[in-house]
């Protein structure tokens, strides 16, 4: 068989260590998906049930290993379903590699029949976005968009019409009047220096050592770097506050982390963000700045020079790594006798606990989504990673997923979008076979792409997956009242049965409607060989309450009552079993 074009493709992913390729076929890339068949012992494609997961699996992918990720979809349809899943890795700055199919080119232009221009549909979300147009440009084509997306931690694009896929690999190159040969480069990549200059180190060092109250803010760009944290923290006396997507990079279980920042964050980590002079931001750029201090002075470690400084005036950016940042900035840094700021927030932080565990409580029904969750994280191993959706679940999962031990967690941090909690494990179960994989998604999320159940059964990942079906639309539901509206539109009629659908298609399925049995579903889940599903009914009338109600908060529910709230009297009766637990503890 000859050689045809789409397989110099193929191997050049293969060169640079592409190992998995999440797609789903057609005419258009036909060409693409014989190249994966003819290489599949040296690269694997999954086969999924729409192309959003595919795109999210990439981004997963990517997020849990480090890694390039790579999806591919037909021309048309196929490419128009990549997009949110594209945008999540964009936003989240997540290196994903976008392989499409186009029309062949002798009708482009014409208006073909799938002919969508996906090079230009994807200009704003792919940094480097190409259409092939000759066998000779490929290698260098595909060295381009990956080195472009590792060093850019962005989106790359190749749009690669069917019959330019099909055509001989050795096809001679055109040729033509510019003093150029046909392009020819080879697969490496380096990363830029990512240490800062050593008067820029000094200028920071300076600033957190005259600090008297100093926080550090960890975002996903310190992932990597906990032992660096944790000595830096110690040396500063400093409480270790966390972004939502930067939960995994430090434990929660160390006295020296207060928790997450922001509407799903703790009441430490709120004030310490409020009490502190100094802010030291690492690897972040968290965009909810009515939560950072006014008037800190700060310091911050960004990798890219473009985003240094972007949210706070801020008085030392030090553009590099965290981990090799933090390391040449630790012997700076003189130990801090004043503790009183941090030990002040480690007692808040017993309290707080304690609030967080008697809210959790497995002896109410309907079932505290709380409890769901608190079990999940008591049963699970210690590196385990967890994936959870937009929703009243990623503050549930914020709460109460404790990471510990070699533990991740995973979720749409900056585009926020519901879906990709079950995508995300069966990427990271592909990526780390041996580690458990769960996700904790809402009734709403799930169903959205909840094929991909079939996905996981079809591979044989033993995935956990736990929904939080609350029935409706949750987290919106109480954004409308903190509005002072009546909820609307935020209920479908009926309650879907998840384990049902999971048990026929074989899986094995729990549907839990009662606290006292969800102890051992959730043990008889992660015990679970295989795939396995817990559809956990939960109390509808649970708000996702931020640390500190504020009164337009109050104010908001209260107009929502007299505006005619339909389910005032239960919600009602869970704020205030929620507060009795709260004052229990
Ligand atoms: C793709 C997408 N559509 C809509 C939204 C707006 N939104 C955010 S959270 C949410 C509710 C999610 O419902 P569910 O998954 O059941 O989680 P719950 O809040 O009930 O726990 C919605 C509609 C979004 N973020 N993403
Ligand atoms: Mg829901």
């Amino acid at each position: 068989m000859k050689k045809i074009a789409a397989e110099l493709l193929v191997e050049r992913l293969i060169e640079w260590e592409v190992d998995t390729v999440f797609g789903l076929p057609g005419d258009g890339i036909n060409g693409l998906t014989e190249a994966l068949r003819r290489h599949q012992d040296r690269i694997k494609f999954v086969l999924v049930h729409h192309e959003e997961a595919a795109a999210f699996m990439a981004t997963g992918y990517a997020k849990s290993t480090g890694r390039l990720g790579v999806c591919l979809a037909t021309s048309g349809p196929g490419g128009i379903h990549l997009l949110n899943g594209l945008y999540d890795a964009k936003l989240d700055h997540q290196p994903v590699l976008a392989l499409t199919g186009m029309q062949e080119l002798q009708v482009l232009g014409t208006g073909y029949q799938q002919e969508v221009h996906l090079e230009k549909l994807f200009e704003d979300v792919a940094q480097y976005n190409v259409m092939v147009y000759t066998p000779v440009q490929i290698p260098t084509l595909v060295d381009l968009a990956v080195r472009s997306a590792l060093v850019n931690h962005t989106v790359s694009h190749i749009t690669f019409p069917n019959d330019v896929q099909l055509m001989d690999a050795d096809t001679a190159a055109p040729g033509g009047p510019t003093p150029a040969r046909a392009p020819s480069t080879s697969p490496i990549f380096i990363l830029a220096p990512a240490l800062p200059r050593d008067a820029d180190l000094r200028r920071a060092a300076a600033v957190l050592n005259e600090g008297k109250k100093v926080v550090i803010l960890a975002g996903a760009g310190a992932i990597g770097a906990a032992d660096e944290l944790r000595q830096a923290a110690e040396l500063l006396g400093a409480p270790i506050v966390k972004t939502l997507s930067g939960k995994g990079s430090f434990p929660d279980d160390d006295p020296l982390s207060v928790g997450g920042l922001g509407l799903l964050g703790t009441l430490p980590a709120e004030k310490s963000m409020e009490e502190c002079d100094t802010l030291f931001m690492v690897g972040t750029n968290f965009p909810f700045t009515k939560f950072l201090p006014e008037s800190a002075r700060t310091v911050q470690i960004e990798i890219s020079p473009a985003r240094a400084g972007n949210r706070v005036p801020t008085e030392v950016p030090l553009v590099g790594g965290a981990r090799e940042t933090l390391e040449a900035l630790i012997p700076m840094l003189t130990r801090k006798t004043e503790r009183v700021f941090l030990e002040d927030r480690q007692k808040e932080m017993k309290d707080w606990w304690n609030r967080m565990t008697a809210i959790a409580d497995g002896s109410r029904n309907p079932i505290q989504p709380q409890y769901l969750m608190s079990l999940i994280d008591k049963y699970a191993s210690d590196d385990a990673i967890l994936s959870s959706d937009s929703g009243t679940i990623a503050t549930w999962s914020a709460r109460h997923w404790i990471v510990r031990g070699d533990r991740r967690f995973m979720l749409s941090g900056n585009l926020a979008t519901m879906a990709p909690g079950l995508p995300y494990t069966i990427a990271a179960q592909h990526a780390f076979p041996g580690r458990q994989c769960i996700a904790f998604v809402g009734d709403g999320g799930f169903a959205m792409l909840m094929a991909e159940l079939l996905t996981a059964i079809l591979h044989e990942l033993p995935v956990k997956i736990f929904i939080n079906n609350n029935h409706c639309f949750g987290q919106i539901l109480w954004e409308q009242m903190v509005l002072g509206f009546p909820e609307f539109g935020v209920r479908h009629s009926g309650i879907a049965n998840f384990a049902a659908f999971a048990e026929a298609n074989g899986a094995k399925a729990f549907r839990v409607e009662d606290s006292k049995d969800l102890e051992a579903a959730v043990k008889g889940a992660l015990g679970h060989p295989g795939p396995a599903l817990v559809d956990c009914l939960t109390n509808p009338d649970e708000p996702p309450m931020p640390a500190k109600v504020t009164y337009e908060m109050a104010k908001g529910f209260a107009e929502a009552f007299l505006h005619g709230q339909p389910h005032r009297v239960t919600i009602a009766s869970t704020l205030f079993k929620d507060k009795i637990a709260e004052f229990k503890a």
